[in-house]
C-alpha cells in the first residue's frame, strides 16, 4: 500500500477553555480556535488520520519525502527515519509532528485491516478504570479556587463514577502560587471527602524546589497518596533521585522532559522515579510509547500513560500489568467534559457509571471524525 497523498487541513472551532500566560488550561469565555487534522493516502484508497497542526514548509521538507511513495505499513521505518530527521532540525520537527504522523499511519494501518489499533498492537483489555485529572487551580468563583472548592468537585467527580482523583493546584500566574502548603490543604480537603480508600494523586506546580518537593511527598504519604508527578524541572534527574531515595510514596515520571524512550530509559537505569510516565505526545506516538511500556514491563515497573485521547486509550488496552489508569480530563466544574469535540461525532473516551473508559471497536483509531464540520469550518490546507 503505497502512500500517495499527505495534506493537513485547519479549520476553525469554538472552544471554551483558554490558556494562561504560562500555558495552563482553565474555563474561558468562549473564542474561536483553530484545530488540524492530517490525512495520509494510500494507492488501494484508503486514508489514514489524526489530529495535529504541521506547518506547510515542515511537511514539504521533512515529512512527505519519508513518506510520499513509501509502504504506508512502515510505520518504524518512517518513524526512525523522522527521529534522525530532528537532528539540527528539532525547532521545528518536534516530537508533536511525529505524534501526528505516526498516529496517522497507525489508523491507517487498522482502516486498511478492519481492526482497531489495539487489537494491531497485541490487545489485553477493552476498558481501563480512569481518572479524573482537573485542570490546574484558578481563581474563579466556585471554580478550582479553593481546597473546599477541590473537594466539592471531588466529591461530584465520585458521583460521576470516577474512581481516582488526581488534583492539578495552582500554579503561576494565579495570585499566591506557587504553594506546597496551600496545595496540601486541597489534598488533605479531597481526602476528608472521598474517604480512605480512593486512590489519589497530585501533579502540582513543576518548579518546586527539592525542599518543597520532599515536604509535599512526606504530607502526601500522610495522606495515603498513589503517587505525586513533575513537582521539579525534570531536566534535573539528580533531583529526582535525590528525592525518590527519601520517599515512600512513588514518583511518577518524567513527564514532559525530551528524549523519548531514551530519557525514560535513564530514568529507570538511576531510580529517578518508581512509576515510569509518558505519553503519545511527549514521546512521538504509538510506535515510541510501546517501547516505553515494555520497557517499563522488563523493569518489572507501572508505566502510567500521560493524557487522554484515542491515541492513548489504544495503547493502554494493549498494555499487560504497567498501566493502571487512562487520564481523564482535564476536568473543571465549569467545562462539560462528556460532550464530543466539535469535530467528533461522538467521545474517543466514553467513560461508563462504575468509570472504566471503553476503547472504540471501530477500525483505526476509531475516532468518529465529522468531515462535513472540518469543511464547512476550513481555513486553509496543503
Ligand atoms: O500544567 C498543566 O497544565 C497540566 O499539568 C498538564 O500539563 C497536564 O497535561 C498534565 O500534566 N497531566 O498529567
Ligand atoms: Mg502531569
Amino acid at each position: 500500500m503505497k502512500i500517495t497523498g499527505v495534506s493537513v487541513r485547519t479549520f476553525t472551532y469554538t472552544s471554551h477553555v483558554g490558556r494562561d500566560s504560562e500555558g495552563h488550561g482553565h474555563p474561558a469565555p468562549p473564542r474561536e480556535t483553530t484545530q488540524s487534522l492530517m490525512t495520509i493516502e494510500t494507492s488501494d484508497g484508503v486514508a489514514g488520520y489524526a489530529f495535529g497542526g504541521i506547518a506547510a514548509g515542515v511537511l514539504e521538507r521533512d515529512v512527505k519525502p519519508l513518506l510520499m511513495g513509501r509502504d504506508s505499513f512502515y510505520r518504524e521505518l518512517i518513524w526512525q527515519g523522522l527521529k534522525e530527521r530532528q537532528r539540527l532540525n528539532l525547532a521545528t520537527l518536534n516530537d508533536k509532528i511525529l505524534t501526528v504522523v505516526d498516529c496517522a499511519l497507525w489508523d491507517l494501518a487498522g482502516r486498511a485491516l478492519g481492526q482497531p489499533v489495539y487489537k494491531l498492537l497485541g490487545a489485553y483489555r477493552d476498558k481501563v478504570p480512569a481518572y479524573a485529572s482537573t485542570m490546574c487551580g484558578d481563581d474563579l468563583e466556585g471554580g478550582l479556587d479553593t481546597p473546599e472548592a477541590y473537594a466539592a468537585f471531588a466529591e461530584w467527580c465520585m458521583d460521576r463514577g470516577y474512581p481516582a482523583f488526581k488534583l492539578h493546584t495552582w500554579q503561576p500566574p494565579i495570585p499566591g502560587a506557587p504553594n506546597p502548603k496551600r496545595d496540601v490543604a486541597a489534598c488533605a480537603a479531597v481526602r476528608e471527602v472521598v474517604g480512605p480508600d480512593v486512590p489519589m494523586m497530585l501533579d502540582p506546580y513543576h518548579y518546586y524546589g527539592r525542599e518543597e518537593s520532599l515536604y509535599l511527598g512526606r504530607e502526601l504519604e500522610k495522606l495515603d497518596f498513589l503517587w505525586m508527578e513533575e513537582p521539579m524541572d525534570e531536566h534535573s534527574m539528580s533531583s529526582y533521585v535525590w528525592l525518590a531515595r527519601q520517599l515512600d510514596l512513588p514518583i511518577c515520571g518524567p513527564e514532559t522532559a525530551e528524549g523519548k524512550m531514551y530519557t525514560r530509559a535513564e530514568w529507570i537505569k538511576h531510580d529517578a522515579a518508581d512509576i515510569v510516565r509518558g505519553g503519545v505526545g511527549d514521546l512521538g506516538g504509538i510506535t515510541p510509547l510501546v517501547k516505553v511500556a515494555h520497557l517499563a514491563e522488563a523493569f518489572g515497573m507501572k508505566m502510567e500513560v500521560h493524557g487522554g485521547g484515542a491515541a492513548n486509550l489504544h495503547v493502554l488496552c494493549a498494555m499487560g500489568i504497567p498501566g493502571l489508569f487512562y487520564e481523564r480530563g482535564l476536568l473543571h466544574p465549569f467545562v462539560d467534559y462528556d460532550t464530543p469535540k466539535p469535530w467528533l461525532h461522538q467521545l474517543e473516551d466514553p467513560m461508563d457509571d462504575e468509570g472504566y473508559v471503553h476503547v472504540s471497536q471501530e477500525p483505526g483509531l476509531g475516532q468518529q471524525i465529522d468531515f462535513d464540520y472540518i469543511d464547512r469550518n476550513l481555513v486553509t490546507s496543503w
